[in-house]
């Protein structure tokens, strides 16, 4: 595993490396002792290639404006020490600041707009790299690497002027943006009071099969985009009762069947009650409608929340404000909660020890834990900045007396890590399986999350054909819109424990993208 080196010419180190040793928890005490960090997290992505987090903030490490120059403060976390490295970034002359995220097939970290509006930077895991402008500038628009491996992306009227952010295509191999004039961000307004300023923003976008995409909110009405030629948009349905929940979540917790969970959010992104709506999509071919369920209710009403998909397709839940006011710890939801896709209803987890509110964002670990952090960045001195994190470690861990360790299963090794589209995966353990435990596998891919979204996130079931004890074969789909490429962590779970994640790729269909 290579470390981050990056050349000095082009970053400046300002703090090198802290390490943080972690006490034990247990079921009823399941959060790490705080991390310090030398920003707050606003932005937080795994850098496939490293098995690091990438962190990044604005130029500045705790707060936001106009920034000139395009710098962007960010840290390298190493969740396998704790070790965590300082930079400054100024030569992409980007500052990152509310910008679009997706991962591409080669474990690219693809950043587009935000404060310094039309700007694409691209971190390969060793440096940050200056890419094409936009099209059209934009912040809290969303992005999502769709079926061929390009990244689509609409909305954002945050930044670069007010309006008309229609949809654009960025190919990573061309370094190319192309516009598609038929995938208007029109249709996805929501009704929010602060205006076009906010109604474009932050949308619930879901790559699918065949260069589709799925925009499932925050408006009530669901569209369609499709990226061929030009572009164009099929009505989806609307999310059945629910209000507009811009700032809510949305996670594709079981692909293989299509399923979506959608949570909360607000009719407006600020000053506005949250909602603790809850309702499942499940979604068929592109174009057709969306099929809603409406489902429980969470515990807590929640806008600037993060949902993060565990291994075992259940769904955490953590932060946001049952009445958002951005820049503020005001109205809190302080107590998390899982949902369970089994039984469709939410249990209440142990307390944060802080706040996490508006740019705050979680991540799920390759060790099956989560990372969940930041809060603030105001544009003024203010209460609410949290440059500190806290590791969340997940019941599963411990057995029934919620104090024992469970006994992890480890993947041995993995045959072929890097497969297309349509291959089988073969998989062996270190240990014999027994008759009576039960093992699965999953798939979640490794993601993003700022500002609520996190389009890269998605999980898929993987059912084992056992060669013998140790050694199994899983099938995949042959449905890169359900098999989105790039980089993705396989767990093996053995009586619902999940192991250490081992790295796989998924190259996309086409051997030329
Ligand atoms: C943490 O791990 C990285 C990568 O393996 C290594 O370069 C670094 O020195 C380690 N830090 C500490 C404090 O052990
Ligand atoms: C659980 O962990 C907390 C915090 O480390 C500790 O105070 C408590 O004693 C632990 N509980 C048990 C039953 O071990
Ligand atoms: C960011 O924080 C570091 C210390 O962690 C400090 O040296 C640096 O000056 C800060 N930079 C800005 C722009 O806030
Ligand atoms: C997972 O990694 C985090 C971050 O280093 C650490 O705090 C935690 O103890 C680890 N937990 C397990 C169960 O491996
Ligand atoms: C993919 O979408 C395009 C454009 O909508 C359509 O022409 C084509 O038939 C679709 N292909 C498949 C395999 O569905
Ligand atoms: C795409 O739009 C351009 C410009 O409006 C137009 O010339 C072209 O014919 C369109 N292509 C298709 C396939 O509709
Ligand atoms: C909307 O609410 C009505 C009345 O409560 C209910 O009958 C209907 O099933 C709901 N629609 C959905 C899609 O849940
Ligand atoms: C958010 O709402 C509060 C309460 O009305 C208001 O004081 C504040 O200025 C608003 N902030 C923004 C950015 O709209
Ligand atoms: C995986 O194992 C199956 C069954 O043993 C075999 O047919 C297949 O060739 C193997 N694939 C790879 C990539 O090793
Ligand atoms: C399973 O099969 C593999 C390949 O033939 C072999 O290396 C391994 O020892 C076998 N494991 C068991 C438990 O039989
Ligand atoms: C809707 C709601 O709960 N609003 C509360 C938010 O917090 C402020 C300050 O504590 C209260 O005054 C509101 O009632």
């Amino acid at each position: 595993m290579r470390h981050f080196r990056p050349p000095l010419a082009a970053l400046v180190l300002i703090t090198g490396a802290v390490s943080y040793e972690h006490q034990p928890t247990n079921a009823t005490h399941p959060w790490s002792e705080r991390i310090d960090l030398p920003l707050i997290p606003v932005a937080v992505s795994m850098v496939p290639t490293t098995g690091e987090v990438a962190i990044w903030a604005a130029f500045k490490n705790d707060s936001f404006g106009v920034d000139a120059a395009g710098v962007t403060q960010t840290a390298i976390y190493n969740p396998k020490n704790g070790t965590i490295a300082h930079y400054s970034i100024s030569h992409t002359e980007h500052d990152m600041f509310c910008p679009g995220i997706s991962l591409d097939f080669k474990g690219r970290i693809i950043v587009s707009g935000g404060d310094t509006e039309e700007k694409t930077s691209i971190f390969d895991g060793k440096e940050w790299k200056a890419a094409s402008d936009m099209k059209i500038p934009r912040g809290y628009q969303s992005s999502t690497t769709i079926t061929d491996g390009r990244i689509f992306t609409v909305g954002g009227s945050f930044s670069g002027g007010i309006g008309n952010k229609d949809g654009e295509i960025y190919d990573p191999e061309a370094d190319e943006w192309t516009l598609l004039p038929g995938c208007s961000a029109e249709p996805m307004l929501t009704n929010d009071a602060g205006g076009i300023y906010r109604s474009d923003n932050h949308g619930w976008l879901f790559a699918w099969s065949n260069g589709s995409v799925l925009q499932a909110g925050p408006s009530t009405k669901m569209h369609w985009f499709d990226t061929h030629e030009n572009g164009s948009i099929t009505h989806a349905g609307t999310r059945g009762n629910d209000t507009d929940g811009m700032a809510g979540m949305a996670v594709m917790y079981d692909a293989g069947k299509g399923k979506i969970l959608t949570l909360g959010g607000a009719p407006s992104y600020n000053d506005s009650k949250a909602t603790s709506n809850a309702h499942i999509l499940t979604v068929h071919k592109p174009g057709e409608p969306v099929l809603v369920e409406e489902i429980n209710n969470m515990h807590s009403a929640r806008s600037f929340a993060n949902a993060v998909i565990l291994p075992d397709g259940k769904v955490f839940v953590v932060g946001g404000q049952s009445y958002p006011i951005v820049f503020t710890d005001a109205n809190s939801s302080m107590v998390p909660e899982l949902w369970d896709p089994k039984t469709k209803e939410f249990t209440e987890l142990p307390k944060l020890p802080t706040p996490r509110n508006y740019h705050s964002s979680a991540l799920l670990l390759p060790n099956a834990t989560v990372f969940v952090g930041g809060g603030g960045l105001c544009p003024y001195a203010c209460e609410a900045n949290h440059l500190d994190a806290h590791i969340y470690t997940p019941p599963y861990f411990f057995e029934s007396d919620g104090v024992t360790p469970a006994k992890r299963p480890i993947i041995n090794h993995v045959v072929n890590p890097t497969l297309k589209i349509g291959q089988t995966l073969n998989v062996s353990l270190s240990q014999p399986v027994e008759s009576t435990q039960k093992l699965t596998f999953s798939m979640v891919r490794m993601s993003s999350s700022t500002h609520t979204v996190n389009t890269d996130q998605r999980r898929v079931n993987v059912s084992p054909q056992a060669a013998n004890a140790t050694l199994f074969t899983l099938g995949l789909t042959r449905d890169a819109g359900v098999l989105l490429p790039g980089y993705w962590h396989l767990f093996a779970m053995l009586n619902g424990v999940p192991s250490e994640a081992e790295t796989i790729l998924v190259e996309p269909p086409m051997a030329s993208q």
